[in-house]
């Protein structure tokens, strides 16, 4: 109940009496006295408890707690050059890329980063001097192939007579993702069928099958919230650290370690601009890693009628082949409305770089660039622009843009009547 806070009290008020009076609808139409059957209303009852977008989630113990709140610091900070920041980077603090609507969140459409390669596949190269694909838009361009453009590094189209491929990347929320670790492999694969076994269009596959199943990132090709933290601390701002795995406050998910996209995980990372390495303590990395890990999941908001509509509409039109709305894990069930498989969404979605390690699919060989994780729909109405890169506005265009595996239903949803599709776009906004 600490999270409780004053602004919110009349909308608990309100939810709580919605509840109630949705229980005792069978009665409200008599007149006379009501015989209770059963217990009855609960004469105290427990007070639905508002959970904000960037709280901590309910069940932390007071240490867990305490990480969480430093970590919020570390997590808005802007790290300056005399502590680490660089050489090069695309920001200067977490919450650059995770501040919509709150520290935590999604990115507006200019902090969208860039990844490169050059070659050919499956023998992509990161770009000369880059320890990812990803492109720091900022910072000294010694012995790197960039040319300046209004101070931001410009990627180059050919690199010794190789062809250079990008992708743009617009930054995901984190609310809730912690609890993505806790969700078994198995409970991942039951639903992959990569290839298409029961043939209803639908070859969702894992990623990252050899090191310990992905979960985050947009291409599911990460497996620890701790490798989600030092690579964007390494690759975005320039910030080295050392792994902490397996050190009190973390928990790893005890396979291997694979993180695609970033230079060695599992080692400390290094650079050269001067600042003793590493930049980040122990301490604060593991802070840090605590309020990716603790932040609480996106609340529903209590149904109106059309989101009610809305969400049978959403199961009909095969929206849930995908975005499954609840996997089971150790935590309770994890409402985010995704399988954290990937899929095939088809031509226009595919990026160019691919990610390498994950084979494609038995199905369509040549298709990983395609591929995405089942975006989480919890909390989506708060976290516009859509889409790996953002190129969808509004929820409506997000929906209109799934080809590939999700063509039929995006098609079954284009059928649908003016009402319909507002009654699905009303239940996404109740997530
Ligand atoms: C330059 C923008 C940018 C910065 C800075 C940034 N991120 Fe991100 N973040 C992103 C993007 C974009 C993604 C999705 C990446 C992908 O394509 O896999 C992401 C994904 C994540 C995820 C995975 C969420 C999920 O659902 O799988 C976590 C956790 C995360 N970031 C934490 C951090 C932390 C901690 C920092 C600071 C050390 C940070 N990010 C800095 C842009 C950024
Ligand atoms: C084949 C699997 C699949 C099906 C079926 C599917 N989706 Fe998706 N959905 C995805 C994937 C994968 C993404 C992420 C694509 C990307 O980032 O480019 C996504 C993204 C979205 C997004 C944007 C979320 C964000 O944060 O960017 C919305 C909204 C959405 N889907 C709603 C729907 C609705 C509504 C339906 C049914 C009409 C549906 N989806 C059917 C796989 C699916
Ligand atoms: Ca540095
Ligand atoms: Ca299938
Ligand atoms: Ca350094």
């Amino acid at each position: 109940m600490k999270i409780f806070t004053l602004k919110n009290v009349a909308l608990v008020l309100v939810a709580s009496a919605a509840v109630l009076s949705s229980s005792c609808d069978s009665n409200s139409s008599s007149s006379g006295p009501v015989t209770p059957i059963g217990p009855g209303p609960d004469p105290d009852p427990e007070p639905i408890p508002v959970v904000n977008l960037g709280d901590p989630r309910a069940d932390l113990t007071t240490d867990e707690l305490a990480a969480f709140d430093r970590g919020r610091v570390l997590f808005v900070k802007r790290f300056m050059p005399s502590e680490g920041l660089g050489p090069l980077y695309n920001a200067t603090s977490c919450s650059s890329c995770h501040s919509t609507p709150v520290p935590g969140g999604a990115s507006q459409l200019y902090r969208n980063f860039y990844l490169a390669q050059y070659g050919f596949a499956p023998f992509l190269l990161s770009l000369p001097g880059l320890p990812s694909p990803v492109v720091p838009a900022f910072g000294s361009t010694n012995s790197l192939p960039f040319s300046l453009e209004n101070g931001r590094n410009r990627i180059p189209v050919m690199l010794g007579g190789l062809p250079v491929k990008q992708d743009q990347r617009n930054g995901i929320p984190v609310f809730g993702t912690g609890l993505f670790e806790f969700i078994t492999d198995a409970t991942i694969l039951a639903n992959a069928d990569p290839d298409d076994a029961d043939n209803d269009g639908i070859s969702g596959r894992a990623n990252n099958d050899a090191a310990g199943l992905g979960r985050f990132g947009s291409k599911s090709q990460a497996n620890n919230i701790e490798l989600f933290t030092r690579a964007p601390l390494f690759n975005q701002m320039g910030i080295t650290s050392n792994p902490v795995q397996g050190s009190a406050g973390t928990v790893s998910l005890g396979h291997g370690a694979l993180m695609q996209g970033s230079a060695t995980p599992n080692a400390p990372t290094s650079d050269s601009d001067g600042v003793p390495d590493p930049e980040i303590s122990t301490n604060d990395l593991s802070d840090l890693i605590a309020f990716s890990r603790f932040l609480a999941p996106p609340q529903k908001k209590v149904f109106n009628d059309a989101a009610f509509r809305g969400e049978s509409m959403f199961n009909q039109v095969g929206c849930t082949s995908c975005h499954i709305p609840s996997l089971p894990s150790s935590k309770g069930p994890v409402e985010a409305f995704t399988d954290l498989l990937i899929h095939n969404m088809g031509p226009d979605l595919a990026g160019e770089v691919s990610f390498g390690t994950p084979q494609a699919s038995a199905n369509d060989p040549d298709t990983t660039e395609a591929e995405w994780r089942t975006a989480p729909l919890w909390g989506i109405s708060a976290v516009a622009p859509y889409l790996h890169d953002g190129r969808a506005p509004t929820l409506n265009e997000a929906i209109l843009m799934h080809g590939g595996e999700g063509q039929a239903s995006r098609d079954a949803f284009s059928a649908l009547t003016e009402l319909q599709r507002q009654d699905i776009l009303e239940f996404l906004r109740h997530l």
